[in-house]
């Protein structure tokens, strides 16, 4: 029985990523641009992402939403435009203009109807639905202000199915958008509620690892769309590793990344499991910044660790005591053991023109770690903070109908799950007092 997982991309970075993803899932199933399989490489996964037409071509069950139709239209131009069905493909004629309000409560809400038809079709062209996937990011006004009220529609239309999105967090680096804080932290707030797993990819950390492991000077998003387009494609997307339903802000990486440039180079030596290990735990590859990585108090609640390329799993068991035994990634006292690891056979392989080299071993992390909450939501929080305390620009917000009081709720849930994440760590340091007590 298949286990079908549609994908919908909502507003620019959405799409654009879903665009790069995409070509990853086809390059996995040898799938061509105009939906041709070229040579079946028996992958069992094949049922989870594409339909088979009667005519024998492969489409994915896909859907891109924005609310304006410039993207959708250089997607329909590009030379993959053939390969999504024109009918999945909505559009509208005026976006949301970097204003999660205009995203969820006047053009983004006239729109929503129009795209959950669209979902339920894709949903009924399914045998039984594992999960929903939603690529976004959360500080423009389409991807975040629509992108939540589709995840709150799935909640009630699907309410058993899984609800994974890919959230992509806003950089100085790589826009200027004033308001993305205040951005960030609405669609944070209803993603604690909304949605099962969320796979974090701050495009600050994402541009510095191009930076750094593939000599790119300035990154596009192209160059950072495909490295977390490997990651969500290369990591399995249970929510076996959130102890707690609102603890589910996933920390990104992989290894190895090196420029294709130096692929032949790499071959010939090869990576150690060990290698490959210590560089996907080594917080200078996450695609979520760490600026100051403290192993000791940055603790993980669970792991999933996915190894593919035909690992031998008694050495994959040993370099998992040894990451135990290093210091390098340490797990709450109540959950020591928290690694879900898969091995897959099959690597990841490369799509045209791929500015990663190919690995023949390659291994993938979502990492349930404490410390998302101080970095990536609290720099947020710290901004929002900062623009609130004047109520700067907040009249763009309440002029597309939402009620001031939204601000203070979402902050004062950001609040809430800031003690969450540190009650998680300090049941520890409690246990840890009770011990020394009774001695
Ligand atoms: N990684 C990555 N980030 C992107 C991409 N495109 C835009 N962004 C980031 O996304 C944020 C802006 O969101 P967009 O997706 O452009 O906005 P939108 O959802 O289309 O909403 P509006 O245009 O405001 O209606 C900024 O933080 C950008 O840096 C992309 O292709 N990849
Ligand atoms: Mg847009």
């Amino acid at each position: 029985m298949p286990r079908e997982c549609p994908v919908i991309s909502v507003g620019q970075c959405g799409i654009q990523f879903g665009n790069v993803l995409w070509r990853q899932y086809a390059a996995q199933h040898d799938i061509q641009k105009d939906g041709e399989m070229k040579t079946n490489l028996g992958d069992n996964t094949l049922d989870h992402y594409f339909q088979e037409t009667g005519a024998g071509r492969y489409v994915p069950r896909s859907l891109h939403v924005d609310l304006e139709p410039g993207v959708i239209q250089a997607t329909k131009r590009s030379s993959w435009g053939g390969f999504f069905n024109d009918d999945f493909m909505v559009d509208a004629p005026e976006d949301a203009a970097n204003n999660f309000a205009r995203g969820h409560y006047s053009v983004g809400k006239d729109n929503l109807d129009k795209t959950m038809q669209k979902i339920r079709l894709l949903a009924e062209r399914c045998e039984r639905i594992d999960r929903f996937i939603l690529n976004h990011a959360v500080g423009g006004g389409t991807g975040s202000g629509l992108g939540m009220l589709i995840m709150e529609r799935l909640t009630c239309d699907f309410r058993k199915i899984l609800k994974v999105s890919v959230d992509v967090f806003p950089s100085p680096n790589i826009s200027t958008c004033i308001v993305e804080p205040y951005n960030t932290i609405l669609t944070s707030n209803l993603l604690i509620d909304f949605c099962e797993l969320s796979i974090i990819f701050d495009n600050e950390a994402t541009y510095r690892v191009c930076q750094k492991h593939l000599n790119i000077k300035r990154p596009s998003y192209h160059n950072l769309n495909q490295i977390m387009s490997k990651v969500v494609a290369g990591t399995r997307h249970g929510d076996d590793i959130c102890p707690f339903p609102r603890l589910h802000f996933m920390t990104t990486s992989m290894a190895p990344i090196f420029p294709a440039a130096e692929a032949a180079q790499n071959a010939a030596c090869g990576f150690s499991i060990t290698e490959l290990s210590s560089k996907v735990i080594n917080p200078k590859t996450f695609c979520v910044l760490y600026p100051e990585f403290d192993a000791v108090t940055d603790l993980y609640m669970a792991t999933s660790l996915d190894y593919r390329g035909g690992f031998d799993p008694r050495s994959v068991n040993s370099t998992l005591d040894w990451i135990k035994s290093s210091g390098k990634m340490n797990f709450v006292e109540w959950a020591p053991g928290g690694f879900k690891v898969t091995l897959t056979e099959k690597p990841l392989l490369s799509i045209d023109g791929d500015d990663c080299g190919f690995s023949p071993k390659q291994v993938f992390m979502l990492g349930n770690n404490v410390a998302v909450n101080r970095v990536t939501i609290g720099r947020m929080r710290t901004k929002f903070d900062a623009m609130y305390s004047q109520r700067a620009y907040v009249h763009w917000y309440v002029g597309e109908g939402m009620e001031e009081g939204e601000f203070t709720e979402a902050r004062e849930n950001l609040d809430f799950l800031k003690k969450d994440y540190e009650e998680a760590v300090a049941e520890m340091n409690t246990e840890d007092e009770g011990d020394e007590y009774e001695l």
